[in-house]
C-alpha cells in the first residue's frame, strides 16, 4: 500500500486525486498512436487492438500506481467496470453537464463512505491523460467536496456558461501520462475542450468485486487477447461460492488458477 496519508487526505477532502506522470513517454506515445488509429485508421490495427482496453492500452488495466490507490479507496477485491477512449477536438464535450454529487449519490451503489478508519468509495473513475493538460483546456472538472454534500447540488453551481460557473469548479494541470482518480459520486463534468490540439485520454471505471453497474461492453476479441491476470479484472461479480467447503472466494488468484468464466461478453456474443 503506497498511497500516502496526504493523498488519502486529499481524496477524502475533495473527492479526487491527481497522480502525475505515472506512465513513461514511450507508453504514452504508444497508446496515443493506438487511439489515433482507432479513430482515424482502425484497419491499420489488428482487431484486438481496435478498442480499449486492448493492445498498448491494456497496460492501464492493472498499472501498479493505479491499483494501489484503488485497493485503498475501494477495497482489496476490485473489478474493472468498463472503459472508453477519448479523442476530443476543440468544441467537443462529454455532454450532459455537471452530474453526480449530493446525498442522493445518483444511486447508493456510488456511495462514498468513511468507516472504521478507511475510505469506502463506490465506483471510481480513473482518467489517464495522454497529453499535457492545463486547467483552462477543459479536461474533467469537479466541484470538490460534493461527494459528501448533504444538500442536493444547488442549481447556481451547475451552470457551465461562461461567467456563470461555480467558483468551486476545479480542474487540474498535469503532464501527459498522469492518472486522475475521482469517485463517481463527486459532481463532475467533461466540459467543452478549448485547445486546438485534441484531448487524448482513456477513462476507466472500477468498482467493488460484488457490483456491476455498466452493461459489459468489452469486445470478445479484445478480452480474449488479454493475459489471464488482466482478464481477472473482468471476472464475474461474486464474492464467495458457498457450495464448496470451505467457501470458494472469487479472488484474483482463484480466477487466474481456475477455468472460471469471465463476465459474459457483449450481448449477442
Ligand atoms: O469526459 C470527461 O472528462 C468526463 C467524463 C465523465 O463524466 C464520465 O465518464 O463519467
Ligand atoms: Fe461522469
Amino acid at each position: 500500500m503506497c498511497m500516502t496519508d496526504e493523498e488519502k487526505f486529499q481524496f477524502d477532502l475533495t473527492g479526487f486525486l491527481v497522480r502525475p506522470s505515472i506512465l513513461t513517454p514511450d507508453e504514452v506515445h504508444e497508446i496515443v498512436d493506438q487511439i489515433d488509429r482507432i479513430n482515424h485508421d482502425p484497419e491499420s490495427l489488428p482487431p484486438e487492438h481496435r478498442s480499449v482496453p486492448g493492445g498498448p492500452s491494456s497496460l492501464l488495466i492493472d498499472h501498479p500506481k493505479v491499483i494501489e490507490v484503488l485497493h485503498e479507496i475501494i477495497g482489496p477485491e476490485i473489478r474493472m467496470e468498463g472503459c472508453f477512449s477519448v479523442w476530443r477536438s476543440k468544441g467537443e464535450a462529454h455532454g450532459g453537464g455537471l452530474h453526480g454529487g449530493g446525498p442522493s449519490q445518483i444511486d447508493p451503489i456510488f456511495g462514498y463512505r468513511f468507516q472504521n478508519g478507511r475510505i469506502h468509495a463506490g465506483m471510481v473513475r480513473v482518467v489517464f491523460e495522454l497529453t499535457d493538460v492545463q486547467e483552462r483546456d477543459g479536461a474533467t472538472h469537479f466541484i470538490p467536496g460534493s461527494h459528501k454534500a448533504n444538500f442536493q447540488m444547488h442549481p447556481d453551481h451547475l451552470s457551465m456558461a461562461e461567467g456563470e460557473r461555480s467558483r468551486f469548479l476545479t480542474g487540474y494541470d498535469c503532464p501527459a501520462g498522469s492518472a486522475i482518480f475521482f469517485t463517481e459520486n463527486l459532481c463532475h463534468v467533461g466540459p467543452e475542450w478549448t485547445r486546438d490540439t485534441p484531448r487524448v485520454a482513456v477513462l476507466h471505471a472500477y468498482a467493488h468485486l460484488a457490483t456491476h453497474w455498466h452493461r459489459f461492453s468489452v469486445r470478445p476479441e479484445v478480452l480474449g487477447s488479454l493475459s489471464r491476470e488482466k482478464q481477472a479484472y473482468f471476472r464475474e461479480p461474486w464474492i464467495a461460492d458457498f457450495r464448496t467447503q470451505p467457501a470458494t472466494r472469487n479472488t484474483m488468484d482463484h480466477f487466474v488458477d481456475s477455468d472460471d468464466p469471465m463476465m459474459r461478453t457483449v450481448a449477442g456474443n
